[in-house]
C-alpha cells in the first residue's frame, strides 16, 4: 500500500516506521521518477523549489480524468459535461479546503502563482492605484512578485517601495510599518522566500497593514508546499500559489482572495465562461469565480491539484513541515562545516531552502559538478536578483527539499561540495 492510499493516522504494515510514522523510503516509491541513475548515480533531486515531482496519485488521477471524465466544463447538459464539471469544481474545493478559505467562490483557477499576482496587479491594481499613490513589496521577493507591480506603477505614475532585509535575510518589520504610508495602496510580500528559504511573519505584516486599511498579497508559492497554511488566520487578502511546485501539475494555480474584494474587482480576461450575457451593446460578467476564469479552463490540471492536495493530506502537512525542518537543520550543519562554504539566508524561521556560495568557484560550476554526480541543485540568480544584491553575490548554489529527500541524500550533497572544492584546490 503506498503512502498517499494510507490514512494519517493508520499505521503502515510490515514497514519500518519512523518518528511520527513518516516513512521517507515509503514515501518515495509514491514518485517512480526519483527511481533512476543520472550519469551512473542515484538521482539527488534537490531542486524542488524550483518543481517538485509528482506521486503516482497525481499522474494517475490526469490519466484517470483523460481516460473516463474529460469534456469542456459548464456548459454542456450531458452527462460527461456534468461529470468534468464536478471533478473541476472539486479541484476549487479542494484548494478551497487545503488553504482554510472560508467560500469555495474565493479560489479562483489560475496558470501559476505568476499569473495570479499579474491578475491582482491589473485588477485591483489598475482600479485602485493611481498617480502618486504607492505598493510596497519587500526585498526578497521573486520577480513574480516585483515585476507586475513595477508595470502597474510605470503605467499609473505610482511608486514602488521596497522594505529592507537585514544580514540574516528577514524582512526588517519596523522598516515595513514605516513604509506603509497613507498613499500605499497594497502591499506584496513573499510567504517563504524561495532564494533564502526565508519563512516571513505574515500574520504581524498583515496586522500592521490592516492597522492602515491597506490590504495585502501573499505570494505563498515555496510556502504552500512546506508549512501549512490558513488564509483565514493569516487575516491576508489575497493569496498565491502555483501547483506545479505543490506535487501538483504545471499549468495550473491558484489565487485565493477575499470575496467582496474579488467581487468588485473588474474582469482580468475577456472570453467565454466570465460571462453570463453578451451582445454588442453590453456585456454582463459572470459572477465570481468565473468571472475571472475565461476561456476554456485546465481541467485535467484542477484534477491533478486536487490528488496532489490530497497527497499531502495523508501525509500530513505538520508532519511534512516538521520533516523539511530536520532536513534542513542536518543539511545546514554539514554544509556550513565545509571549508570556505557560506551560507547566504540564516534567518531564524527557515524552510527547506540552503543557498550557498563556495569561495572561488563561481555556483556554475558547482552545479555542473554536482551534476556530474547525479545531484540536481538550482544556481544562478534564482529570480531574485535584488536578493543576489543584497548580498553580494552574482548568484548561488540552492539546494531546496522537498517531502521525499532523505538525510542520505544531505550526505551525497556534502561529498558532492566536497569535491567541488578539491576540483578547484
Ligand atoms: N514566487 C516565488 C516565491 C517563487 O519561488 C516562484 C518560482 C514564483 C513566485 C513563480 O512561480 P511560477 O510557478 O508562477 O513560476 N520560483 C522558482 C525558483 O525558485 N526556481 O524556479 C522557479
Amino acid at each position: 500500500m503506498t503512502a498517499a492510499a494510507r490514512l494519517p493516522h493508520e499505521p503502515a504494515r510490515g514497514i519500518r516506521e519512523v518518528e511520527s510514522g513518516y516513512d521517507v523510503e515509503e514515501i518515495r516509491a509514491d514518485f517512480p521518477i526519483l527511481n533512476q541513475q543520472v550519469h551512473g548515480h542515484k538521482l539527488v533531486y534537490l531542486d524542488n523549489a524550483a518543481t517538485s515531482q509528482k506521486p503516482r496519485a497525481v499522474t494517475d488521477a490526469i490519466v484517470r480524468y483523460y481516460e473516463r471524465d474529460n469534456a469542456n466544463v459548464h456548459r454542456g447538459v450531458h452527462y460527461l459535461s456534468e461529470r468534468a464539471t464536478e471533478e473541476y469544481e472539486a479541484g476549487r474545493t479542494a484548494a478551497q479546503k487545503f488553504i482554510h478559505a472560508a467560500d469555495r467562490h474565493e479560489i479562483i483557477f489560475v496558470r501559476s502563482a505568476t499569473e495570479g499576482i499579474n491578475l491582482v496587479a491589473q485588477t485591483y491594481g489598475r482600479k485602485h492605484v493611481g498617480a502618486g499613490d504607492e505598493v510596497l513589496i519587500s526585498a526578497m521577493e521573486h520577480h513574480s512578485n516585483i515585476v507586475p507591480w513595477q508595470m502597474l506603477c510605470e503605467e499609473k505614475g505610482a511608486k514602488l517601495q521596497v522594505a529592507p532585509i537585514n544580514d540574516r535575510g528577514e524582512l526588517i518589520l519596523e522598516k515595513f510599518e514605516q513604509l506603509l504610508g497613507p498613499r500605499t495602496k497594497i502591499a506584496a510580500v513573499g510567504h517563504v522566500s524561495n532564494a533564502l528559504g526565508t519563512i516571513n511573519p505574515v500574520e504581524q505584516i498583515v496586522k500592521l497593514a490592516h492597522a492602515r486599511n491597506i490590504p495585502v498579497l501573499v505570494d505563498g508559492a515555496q510556502a504552500v508546499p512546506r508549512i501549512p497554511v490558513d488564509v483565514q488566520a493569516l487575516g491576508c487578502d489575497f493569496y498565491v500559489f502555483s501547483g506545479h511546485k505543490t506535487y501538483g501539475p504545471t499549468g495550473i494555480g491558484i489565487l485565493y482572495g477575499k470575496f467582496a474584494l474579488l467581487d468588485a474587482m473588474p474582469p482580468y480576461q475577456g472570453g467565454g465562461e466570465m460571462i453570463s450575457s453578451v451582445s454588442f451593446e453590453k456585456t454582463v460578467y459572470n459572477k465570481v469565480p468565473l468571472k475571472f476564469e475565461a476561456g476554456t479552463p485546465d481541467m485535467s490540471g484542477a484534477v491533478g491539484m486536487r490528488a496532489a492536495l490530497e497527497y499531502l493530506n495523508h501525509l500530513g502537512m505538520e508532519n511534512i513541515a516538521q520533516y523539511e525542518h530536520q532536513l534542513l537543520e542536518y543539511a545546514t550543519g554539514k554544509v556550513s562545516a565545509i571549508p570556505g562554504v557560506r551560507i547566504i539566508g540564516t534567518a531564524k524561521e527557515k524552510a527547506g531552502v540552503l543557498s550557498f556560495v563556495i569561495e572561488g568557484v563561481h555556483p556554475h560550476d558547482v552545479g555542473t559538478i554536482l551534476d556530474q554526480e547525479g545531484i540536481a541543485i538550482r544556481t544562478g540568480h534564482h529570480c531574485a536578483q535584488p536578493v543576489m544584491e543584497r548580498f553580494k553575490v552574482d548568484a548561488t548554489a540552492r539546494a531546496s527539499f522537498g517531502l521525499y529527500n532523505s538525510k542520505e541524500e544531505i550526505d551525497a550533497l556534502v561529498r558532492g561540495i566536497q569535491k567541488v572544492r578539491e576540483v578547484f584546490a
